[in-house]
């Protein structure tokens, strides 16, 4: 049974930066969270259709964000060491930070956004534009036979009907194969408040707990788990039909379970956490408003607009926000409609605050953004919770 826990309110395709002239078509949602008491998975209570999301517009280039990037590599790396796959599959490749590491003659991708599939196609691997489901597991095997690594990276929780999604990875995965998957950590997010981590693309925030039991009934086993920093706290997730399970699936089960991922309350104690976030924001920034301080926003993120939208923060608060993505710059913030400008337009000692809209990245920017700090600049962020640092 689905217990709704959270109400984020309404909210835009998170990553559909606009126009002036789209604003008047701009989609919105009701984004309600719930949790499952049967296989303890949160999601989002009323999906958004995937086509909305992920299409030839899409605009979060993975490539772009060097830490990413080499992050990616070192994976690849890993995994090749580890496994030495032959066959190897990546679901929602992007523009192809990791498969590029593997033979395009035995290597495939699947990614539905179009403008990433051509970059891929165009890179020599067999790309297949198109959402990972059972019929195109089923046609990927007869064209290019079983799989030896599947790999996916923030995607899997993209995946609304996990049943099909991983009953799709079994029929492909090879006998000895192993399905090797990274997404935000729900035990992470409950630890520090990080609720931005919930938007439209996330229909889930994975626990081991939920997957192990949702995996279990689809016939597939998690054999490790590693904890990660990526994304303000991953989890990468290895499993196969029977290898050996290894102390860290029990391990991270039980710290789970110690912070009370299986019971309600947990989640009821959460939202009070994020309410009060939420309001400590708005009275920041709206004092520092009052004292005629000017704030921007660095880095144009899909979390960043579920906090300007839940917080009704728009350019009266935030002047604008500064991005590296240049299919962002230029356009309008989802939602909050807050500029999107390119960084290397704008002098950051022209402001007095600087929101983490990429908190994740808060060490890269701190360091890209010395100077700032060196002139006084002060950097405000609301994870783990909301505080003024310099
Ligand atoms: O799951 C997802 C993750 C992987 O990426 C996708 N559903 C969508 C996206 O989420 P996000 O937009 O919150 O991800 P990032 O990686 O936190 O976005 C970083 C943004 O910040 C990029 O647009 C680049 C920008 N950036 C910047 O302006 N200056 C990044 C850095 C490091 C910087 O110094």
């Amino acid at each position: 049974m689905k217990k709704e826990f959270l109400d984020l309110r309404r909210q835009p395709i998170a990553n559909k930066f606009l126009k002036e002239d789209e604003i008047s078509d701009e989609f919105f949602f009701d984004l309600k969270v719930v949790f499952d008491e049967d296989t303890k998975l949160v999601s989002m209570k009323d999906f958004v259709k995937p086509e909305l999301m992920f299409n030839e517009d899409y605009k979060y280039n993975t490539s772009l964000s060097t830490p990413m990037v080499n992050h990616f590599k070192s994976v690849a790396q890993m995994l090749t060491e580890e496994f030495q796959p032959v066959n190897v599959m990546e679901i929602g490749s992007n523009d192809g930070p990791f498969i590029r590491h593997f033979d395009p003659e035995t290597s495939v991708c699947v990614e539905p956004c179009g403008n990433f599939a051509e970059v891929t196609d165009d890179m020599g691997y067999k790309t297949y534009a198109d959402f990972w489901n059972k019929e195109l597991s089923q046609k990927i095997k007869s064209e290019c036979g079983y799989m030896d690594l599947i790999y996916s990276a923030n995607c899997i929780c993209h995946i609304q009907d996990l049943d099909e999604c991983f009953a799709a990875v079994k029929n492909i995965l090879s006998e000895n194969g192993v399905f090797v998957f990274e997404d935000p950590s729900l035990l992470r997010m409950l630890e520090r408040g990080s609720y931005d981590q919930i938007y439209d693309e996330h229909a889930h925030i994975f626990s081991v707990t939920a997957l192990n039991n949702i995996l279990i009934n689809n016939g597939l086993t998690i054999f490790r788990v590693d904890n990660l920093s990526v994304h303000g706290g991953s989890n990468r997730i290895y499993v196969a039909r029977n290898r050996p399970v290894e102390f860290s699936v029990a391990e991270n089960k039980q710290r789970e379970y110690d912070f009370g991922i299986n019971n309600f309350q947990t989640y009821e104690i959460f939202a009070e956490r994020v309410r009060k976030s939420k309001k400590d924001l708005v009275e920041l920034l709206t004092k520092l408003k009052g004292e005629g301080k000017r704030v921007v926003s660095i880095g144009a993120t899909s979390k960043s607009t579920t906090v300007f939208n839940y917080c009704d923060i728009g350019e009266s608060l935030i002047e604008c926000i500064t991005d590296t993505t240049p299919d962002k710059q230029g356009l309008l913030a989802p939602g909050s409609h807050i500029p999107v400008v390119d960084r290397e337009s704008v002098n950051l000692n022209d402001y007095d605050y600087a929101f983490l809209g990429a908190w994740n990245f808060k060490d890269v920017i701190a360091n890209k953004e010395r100077e700032f700090v060196e002139n006084g600049g002060k950097f405000i962020t609301h994870v783990p919770e909301v505080m003024v640092f310099s």
